[in-house]
């Protein structure tokens, strides 16, 4: 048994008010789980680790990332500065589908190092499970292989791969066939193989409208696998309903959801990803239902939604520096959204809260209060970061 001692631990435990805080803590860790998290008392341990009064949380988790791809967007970035949309570019065949080209052609090994490039700043900043989505390949043999890319970073940190085959309609090909291709040969084929933990889409009328989605769902539902939404980011087509019909983990995005959207969310218990870098990157003005996602007991949680093209952002600290900045959100929200309420939207209850039989991930920081993780920018105040693998 090895102990981390003499901290003070922000739990994130649901029993407890807020973000759980223990002022005189510690956490004990067997076979790569936590068996004990609470005030100090004497376990007989074999390895102590003296924490010297700093804060302990769970490992932070990334709920939303398109962390594998191939290509560079900087020429859109600056394209866009001159004045050009996102969904006019999308239309002119660049955005998604000028990267789904360069992760066609990249082989497994030139993506996998790519993505650990990527995933260094993250691991950096003590975080520990990632949610990893495909969608850049937009055919079978591409999709697998991002999908087996992003398993194959399961040595680094707590990999949560999606399948997310329906992000954007690939130009060889009617949509009508490559949306079969998604229900009748990618689904079952991922869901046979393990290659993913849920199925997302993209519901936008540069995307999927909500009766292709429907599809995609029931098929991700016939084989088993939960799904997630990226909803009412650019217009109100009624995602976060789609995804609360669908009893979706998470609804991700929300700037155009409506009250009715949120209600279905609170009804099914789907947890409601905010992505602060996507609507930073995109100058949008109109801001996620936030009072109304309190108000309807929705659980938040914030991520990066880490992409090449409407949100290269690579630090999760900074995303919820954002949220609280630019959706008000308070500090416990904050952090609930990036460890505990994360965890439910990847539907996991064994990561994102200090608790008997937990995974022991754990940031450990060297700060004096949590809400020093917010307000910085830029700034990285992790001392240690534990990540266990079992
Ligand atoms: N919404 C997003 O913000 C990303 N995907 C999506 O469905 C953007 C993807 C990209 O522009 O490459
Ligand atoms: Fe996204």
């Amino acid at each position: 048994m090895r102990v981390f001692t003499n901290a003070r631990l922000a739990t994130m435990d649901p029993a407890l008010p807020g973000l759980g805080v223990v002022e005189h803590g510690m956490v004990a860790e067997q076979a790569g789980r936590i068996v004990y998290a609470g005030p100090v008392r004497a376990l007989p341990a074999d390895e102590v680790v003296d924490c010297a009064g700093r804060w302990i949380t769970p490992g932070l988790i990334d709920c939303h990332t398109h962390l594998i791809y191939a290509g560079n967007r900087a020429a859109e970035f600056e394209a866009r500065l001159d004045g050009a949309s996102y969904e006019e570019i999308a239309r002119q065949g660049g955005g998604i589908l000028g990267t789904m080209s360069a992760t066609r052609a990249a082989s497994p090994a030139a993506l996998e190092a790519a993505a650990r490039h990527r995933l260094a700043p993250l691991l950096a900043e003590g975080v520990t499970t990632v949610e990893v989505k495909s969608g850049y390949g937009l055919a079978p043999e591409a999709e697998y292989k991002c999908l087996t890319v992003a398993r194959a970073l399961g040595d680094v940190a707590d990999i949560s791969p999606t399948f997310l085959g329906a992000h954007s309609v690939p130009p060889d090909m009617p949509r009508a066939d490559y949306l079969r291709l998604v229900c009748e040969e990618m689904i079952p084929h991922v869901a046979r193989h393990g290659l993913a933990d849920a199925v997302d889409a993209f519901c936008e009328t540069i995307a999927f409208s909500p009766e292709e989605i429907a599809q995609v769902f029931a098929a991700a539902a016939a084989h088993g696998l939960r799904v997630k939404l990226h909803a009412d980011q650019l217009s109100n087509l009624h995602g976060a309903a789609l995804a609360g019909r669908f009893n979706a983990l998470s609804a991700d995005h929300l700037e155009y959801t409506d009250e009715d959207g949120v209600r279905a969310m609170a009804q099914s218990g789907t947890v409601a990803v905010l992505l602060p870098g996507a609507f930073f990157t995109l100058r949008e003005t109109r801001l996620p239902p936030i009072e109304a996602l309190r108000r309807h007991g929705v659980r938040m949680a914030v991520s990066t939604d880490l992409n090449p093209g409407t949100s290269p952002l690579f630090s999760l600290l900074l995303a919820m520096n954002m949220a609280a900045t630019q959706f008000r959100l308070t500090i416990t929200e904050c952090l609930l959204g990036v460890t505990r309420h994360a965890a439910a939207a990847l539907g996991r209850a064994d990561v994102g809260v200090l608790r008997q039989g937990a995974k022991c991930h754990l940031a450990i920081w060297d700060i004096e209060h949590p809400a020093e993780l917010v307000y910085r920018m830029g700034f990285n105040p992790l001392y240690q970061r534990i990540w266990s693998v079992s």
